[in-house]
């Protein structure tokens, strides 16, 4: 700990507690504690830590063949782009490797369309986003960004974006009518890092609705919310997006990828030489990705989300209704538990760590809780005798 305050950038506020391991449910520190692993590296880790499947293809690949460039053909990346378009119902992928390059990607590719078939004038683009959205790190997402720890001091900044109101079609449609260089809408199904906001029922249907009826893009953030987190593979699968972005548990916690799904009418419009990436589409990940995507269907993951997720959320309503708790909310695996305050969070957060279960504050008092869609009812339970125990100490 003390070589990361000295020599690591400080980018980061971590629980007080190094961990060297992890297996299925749970995390070890170095003193070999378990924990139940209630954050799933960000919702990465779906299929649950070291899955020995996953580890069998990433040991076997390794050897055989990691990275070779797209100079060249690799075969799994061929593999994987049948795979996606079996699974996933989209005539292509693009592959890149973080989230936030996913969404760089889509928003490239929705600007791509919006001159070369929406006829908008060079440079003239714009792409719509949420308030209060996350998309990662990078000047494109601090650009596209309401919060100030994601944008402050961190300008100039890219031009050509309009936010709006989450879960508010009046004002969609207002700027959907008042700019006709409108190219996307890029949206989570159901916001992350805004504390597991939920948008009304039918909230994305008229979303498409909407973009059908101006002729603009419906990008899918899947991100977080992707990978059967939410019961389903993907969220907004029901709406079938013009584009979806996935990544973190995409390959399971093993590898760094992500893709972009599209049809051909957006993405036979991007050339060779046009956009990429070293690592894209490598290999090893793309060895990873299919069996990664294939344990949701094989272990009953979805439903194992879905049954799990009622259980935690149904367990805690009554400390809503006592007023220990603001709110218990989710859907699928994808959970929160809402405090009065940060402060309170924070102490639920650091009561739970010392007895044994891991998780993270995001705003406003709002904790996380997304283990492994992977968690028994057993193990549900006695995570949730855990949270139970420290809600009644705490608060
Ligand atoms: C961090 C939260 C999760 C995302 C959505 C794209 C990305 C993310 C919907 C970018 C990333 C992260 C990154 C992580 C914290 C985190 C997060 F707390 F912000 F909400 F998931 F829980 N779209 N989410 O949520 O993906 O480039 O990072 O691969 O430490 O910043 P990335």
């Amino acid at each position: 700990m003390m070589m990361d305050k000295m020599h690591g950038a400080q980018n980061y506020k971590s629980l007080p507690v190094i961990l060297n391991r992890g297996k299925g449910l749970f995390l070890y520190d170095i003193h070999n504690n378990q924990y139940y692993d209630f954050v799933s590296a960000f919702s990465s880790v779906n299929q649950g830590h070291a899955h020995p499947q996953l580890v069998n293809v990433m040991q076997e690949q390794c050897e055989k063949l990691t990275l070779c460039s797209r100079a060249f053909y690799n075969e799994n990346l061929c593999k994987f782009f049948g795979y996606m378009n079996k699974r996933f119902g989209y005539d292509k992928c693009l592959p890149m490797n973080t989230g936030v390059e996913g969404g760089e990607t889509a928003i490239k590719l929705a600007r791509l369309w919006g001159y070369k078939s929406k006829n908008i004038e060079e440079n003239k683009a714009e792409i719509v986003v949420a308030k209060n959205n996350f998309w990662g790190r990078t000047i494109t997402a601090c650009s596209s960004s309401t919060d100030p720890t994601c944008y402050t001091h961190f300008g100039p900044f890219v031009p050509g974006f309009h936010f709006v109101e989450y879960d508010n079609l009046c004002a969609l449609e207002t700027l959907f009518k008042n700019h006709p260089n409108i190219a996307a809408y890029m949206v989570e199904p159901i916001q992350g890092e805004a504390g597991i906001k939920i948008p009304d029922e039918n909230y994305l249907l008229n979303v498409k609705y909407l973009c059908n009826k101006y002729n603009v893009l419906l990008i899918c953030d899947e991100v977080q919310t992707g990978i059967g987190r939410t019961g389903k593979i993907t969220a907004s699968k029901d709406v079938r997006p013009d584009m979806v972005v996935l990544g973190k548990a995409l390959s399971g916690g093993m590898m760094p990828i992500s893709c972009v799904l599209a049809d051909n009418h957006i993405m036979e419009l991007i050339e060779p030489g046009t956009h990429g990436s070293t690592f894209g589409g490598n290999s090893l990940a793309t060895a990873i990705a299919p069996t990664a995507i294939e344990i949701v269907y094989s272990e009953n993951l979805m439903k194992n989300a879905l049954i799990q997720g009622r259980l935690f959320r149904e367990t805690l309503l009554p400390y809503v209704e006592e007023g220990k708790l603001k709110d218990v909310r989710g859907v699928g695996l994808l959970n929160a538990i809402e405090l009065e305050n940060s402060q309170k969070a924070e102490k639920v957060v650091e009561k739970c760590m010392h007895n044994g279960l891991l998780t993270k504050v995001t705003k406003n008092g709002t904790i996380r809780m997304c283990p492994p869609l992977t968690i028994s009812e057993f193990h549900m339970k006695k995570s949730l005798d855990i949270i139970k125990y420290v809600l009644n100490t705490v608060v």
